[in-house]
């Protein structure tokens, strides 16, 4: 988690940064701006996505709990926490490639929704309660190839009280 913290995270951090300066520097040369929205979106979503993972994190994370807005919300529309479990780790056991794993509040609905994204690619509009990592370097350092073993434990130390605020605030 350090190294990811500390060198993946910050490398996102550095490119968003210096694809900012590289668009500043561009003002009013549409064709250059427009060259830039690549670098802007993968490493502007690689920032905005790993800050809400972080956030969901905590070494002694709280279960939900079943009397807050959200543990009502998720069992009116899931059963229960275990079966949103089941459903969100076979969505991101269902990424090709690299890719994020969310739990949302639909910006239209207010539904609960279980969607992945693919790269870096952000929730732009829908309201972020739980975000997962499913790419490589996410794992792979501790569960080598074992991805699902990742996803199943990813689970202990995901803070229920940090989405339970996010869905409240939303
Ligand atoms: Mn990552």
């Amino acid at each position: 988690m350090r190294l990811h913290h500390g060198k993946h995270h910050q490398t996102y951090v550095t490119n968003l940064n210096a694809a900012e300066s590289s668009l500043e520097a561009a003002k009013g040369d549409v064709k250059k701006a427009i060259a830039l929205q690549a670098a802007i979106k993968f490493n502007g979503g690689g920032h905005l996505n790993h800050s809400l993972f972080w956030a969901n994190l905590a070494p002694s994370a709280e279960p939900l709990d079943p009397a807050s807005a959200l543990g009502k919300r998720v069992e009116a529309e899931y059963g229960s926490v275990e079966k949103l479990i089941a459903k969100f780790n076979a969505a991101l056991a269902g990424i090709q490639g690299s890719g994020w794993g969310w739990l949302v509040r639909d910006a239209e609905t207010g539904s609960l929704k279980i969607t992945t994204t693919a790269n870096q690619d952000p929730i732009t509009k829908d309201v972020v309660l739980i975000g997962i990592d499913a790419w490589e370097h996410a794992y792979y350092l501790q569960y080598e190839n074992a991805k699902v073993k990742y996803f199943e434990n990813i689970w202990k130390v995901i803070d229920w009280k940090t989405a339970n605020q996010r869905y409240e605030k939303a």
